[in-house]
């Protein structure tokens, strides 16, 4: 029997989402919290990750009853490989969004679009020494197209590793060499994974759990990191800047269109279409007040970091958003947009606009944005927003609250220029004691869980204890509404804590960007371990997705911990049913590599967790605790 969806008070810690779930319910809209419930309760094998459809031998489902799959393999080997699967897709969608990065480049660099150009070239110049190639004296054309090709190398098969390997510290790379885990490139380790996962391969949970850790290794440091910098590289490395956030954001006056999903390279034109003074003008006849475009998801923080635009929600706040009524558009590119937004879409006036060949939606108006249309195609787009305006029923319309204000745009070249140039005042505060530890705070919302309770619960625990957070992804709407992305809430912080960002004039809980961007908060690892000439491992962080849903935070806590990260998961990924994984995942790779997962729903304890680890690294580093 299905559950009952949960009272509303049980959904949310936020009032904007409370009151578009009534209005859901009452106007008989379903959401993902109805759905969940008719899912509920879920299949334990797939619960257990003892669930096997590799092969029409099978489906096969373990139990004490029946030990072995058809062909023989264990519970161990079921769920060691549903698990690498699970890594090879979160690795593959964070790959692929680097890829199309890679691509644009190609295009600018062809000559074959003029929507995009190379807007931050210290950077690339930066990138390309980085990476091995040759910058003095050369043409930026021929730098470019040396980074292009490396790039897209990186996704082939090298013979040893992956460019962004330069930036690891010696002793990390020795343990993955030693280990059999350093990336050799992204699309190799992922179809490495596909292989080994078939029947009859490796049929050794340990060692398909080292290649699981090599896949998402060509995530963190490969395809994400690529798809990072190259985004920089062609819309501007981000600078700090204020913004807005929660449905508030929305404008009753104004045509308003939301941009979802992950990649800048679509969201980046809608925003510039939006603000062609055409297009401005004709919404302004049809009697807006303007083109509003705001941000959900990762697309929205990749805008929010670079361009300041504001956010209107996280993923759980997708479907929320249109139950406004007052959003003409939705446009979205790939990843983490649920299908049901066309259906609620349809219950609007609000045009739901895929742009992918890659991720498309039945029932939504398709454009095949690519580089030598780009942003003709998003003039289309906006107009069809602008013509939906004169649509809107105002009787539906319901924007529940006031915006709040919000910091973003920390990339690491920003806080080493905010602190004056060089990494050593945060390794003297840190070695002060001041700041005592850093975590990143990365992630989803997941329906399972009242919406961002844990996000912030984390947040605001770790920086009274003078834990520095940094946030990426979907929770940095959570901070955001939270009040802690402003310099004033040092007022929650520690006294260490309070102390340099006051001085700074930053908040204590540093926007990061999207998620993948948390390859920034690895290259920030990576550059105060050589600072210090130590390993990650030692330094005196830590990384958690507290209410994550998808494979690609599997693969980023994964990385994170194979990068010597220890990192927690607020649940844990369908691997209970063996305890050769399990155990591996929450202690035995402690000694592989460094680090491990640990699982708990408790965020003061999971606080607690981050504390006792920062003092021991501490100690380790011969710092005060
Ligand atoms: Fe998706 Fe990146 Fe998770 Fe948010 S945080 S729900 S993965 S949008 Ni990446
Ligand atoms: Fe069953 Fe083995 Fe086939 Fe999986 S691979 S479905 S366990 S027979």
């Amino acid at each position: 029997m299905a559950k009952e969806p949960k009272p509303i008070e049980e959904l949310s810690i936020w009032d904007d989402a409370k009151a578009m779930i009534a209005k859901a319910r009452a106007e008989g809209i379903e959401t993902v919290h109805e759905r969940l419930a008719q899912q509920t309760p879920h299949c334990k094998f797939c619960e257990l990750g003892t669930t096997c459809r590799n092969c029409t031998m099978g489906p096969c489902r373990i139990s004490a009853k029946m030990p072995r799959g058809v062909c023989g393999a264990d519970a161990d080997v079921i769920v060691a490989r549903n698990f690498g699967r699970f890594i090879a897709g979160g690795s593959a969608g964070h790959s692929d969004h680097g890829r199309d990065l890679i691509e644009v480049l190609e295009a600018i660099i062809e000559g074959e679009t003029k929507d995009y150009k190379i807007t931050d070239e210290a950077k690339l110049k930066a990138l390309a020494a980085e990476t091995g190639i040759e910058v003095e004296g050369r043409e930026l054309k021929d730098v470019a197209t040396d980074v292009m090709e490396n790039f897209f190398a990186d996704f082939g098969s090298r013979k040893k590793e992956i460019s962004f390997l330069s930036r690891v510290p010696q002793k990390r790379k020795d343990i993955w060499a030693k280990l059999g885990m350093t990336p050799r490139g992204v699309d190799r380790e992922i179809a490495e994974m596909m292989h080994r996962t078939h029947m009859g391969c490796d049929n050794d949970a340990p060692n398909t759990m080292i290649h699981a850790a090599r896949t998402s290794l060509s995530d963190g440091w490969g395809g994400s990191m690529i798809g990072t910098e190259l985004s920089d590289v062609i819309f501007g490395t981000p600078t700090p800047k204020m913004s807005t956030a929660n449905l508030g954001v929305i404008k009753e006056d104004k045509v308003n269109i939301l941009v979802h999903g992950h990649n800048p390279v679509v969201s980046e034109m809608i925003l510039a279409a939006a603000r062609d003074p055409e297009l401005v003008e004709k919404a302004e006849k049809l009697g807006a007040k303007g083109i509003n475009v705001a941000g959900l998801c990762c697309t929205g923080n990749e805008l929010l970091m670079r361009q300041g635009i504001p956010m209107a929600g996280n993923h759980l706040m997708t479907e929320l958003a249109i139950i406004t009524g007052a959003v003409e558009a939705v446009v979205v590119d790939y990843q983490c947009i649920m299908p049901s937004l066309v259906q609620i879409a349809g219950c609007y006036h609000t045009k739901f606009i895929d742009t992918a060949n890659k991720a498309r939606f039945s029932g939504a108006i398709h454009f095949d944005i690519e580089p030598h249309n780009a942003l003709q195609q998003a003039k289309e787009i906006v107009n069809l927003a602008i013509e939906g305006f004169a649509e809107r029923d105002a009787g539906r319309v319901d924007i529940p609250c006031e915006p709040v204000e919000i910091m973003t745009g920390f990339s690491n070249e920003a806080v080493i220029a905010a602190l004056g140039g060089s990494l050593d005042p945060l390794v003297q505060a840190i070695a002060a004691g001041d700041i005592r530890g850093a975590v990143g705070i990365v992630g989803c919302n997941n329906p399972k869980i009242k919406q961002d309770s844990m996000n912030v619960e984390l947040a605001k625990e770790l920086i009274k204890k003078d834990i520095l957070v940094l946030v990426t992804g979907c929770v940095t709407t959570a901070a955001g509404k939270a009040g802690l992305l402003v310099p004033d809430a040092i007022e929650m912080a520690g006294p260490g804590l309070k102390k340099v960002c006051g001085a700074l004039g930053i908040p204590p809980v540093l926007h990061y960007g999207s998620c993948v961007d948390n390859a920034r908060i690895l290259q920030l690892c990576a550059a105060l371990a050589n600072a210090l000439n130590v390993d990650i491992s030692d330094l005196p962080v830590g990384a958690s997705s507290p209410e994550w849903y998808s494979e690609k935070a599997a693969a980023i806590g994964l990385y994170a911990v194979a990068s010597g990260i220890y990192t927690h998961l607020g649940h844990p990924p369908n691997i209970l049913g063996s305890e050769v994984v399990t155990d591996l995942a929450t202690s035995g790779l402690e000694d592989l590599v460094g680090a491990t997962f640990f699982i708990e729903p408790d965020m003061v304890k999971t606080a607690e967790m981050f504390d006792e680890r920062i003092k021991a690294k501490r100690k380790g580093l011969g710092l005060s605790e």
